[in-house]
């Protein structure tokens, strides 16, 4: 059997109601990242382009673009061989193809800066980047030691 292309995004859609389920259990509001396009199709992005979320917030995906199919991938080796743009110990993700009006959810486990991007679509800088926050008691310790750090290099 030859797979047609509506096929493979029918498959992709089912995969995808899987995954979401794994965004479950997270706490707070989630956050929205639009992907969006043009009406002659000659500029495509996700919106925001850059995004900081909270430990557990849960960040998703949705297809606001009538005239494509987008993804939202994470750049890894997993995904199509790219380099890793995504802290050592996360999970990398693929939303697969979303279809216009589609969603795909992800709450990312590990603090740090992720970069993701469209698989049709990278090379026409559909691409961005989530911070995802560590605890605000981890990062006043942060602060902390980096001006004791700092103090210490002054005074010595
Ligand atoms: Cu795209």
């Amino acid at each position: 059997m030859i797979a047609t292309r509506r096929t493979v995004l029918r498959i992709g859609g089912v995969i995808l109601a899987g995954l979401a389920g794994t965004a479950s259990g997270s706490t707070g509001e989630a956050a929205e990242i639009a992907m969006r396009g043009n009406e002659d199709g000659s500029d495509v992005w996700y919106d925001p382009v850059g995004l900081h979320v909270r430990p557990g917030q849960t960040i998703r995906w949705t297809n606001h673009d009538a005239g494509n199919a987008h993804t939202a991938t994470a750049y890894h080796p997993h995904n199509a061989g790219h380099p890793t743009r995504i802290p050592q110990d996360a999970a990398p993700w693929n939303s697969d193809y979303l279809l216009p009006g589609e969603s795909f959810a992800v709450t990312l486990l590990v603090e740090g800066v992720y970069d993701y991007f469209c698989i049709p679509h990278e090379l026409a800088g559909m691409v961005g980047r989530i911070l995802r926050g560590g605890s605000v008691r981890r990062s006043q310790t942060a602060q902390r030691d980096h001006r004791e750090r700092f103090v210490a290099r002054c005074i010595s």
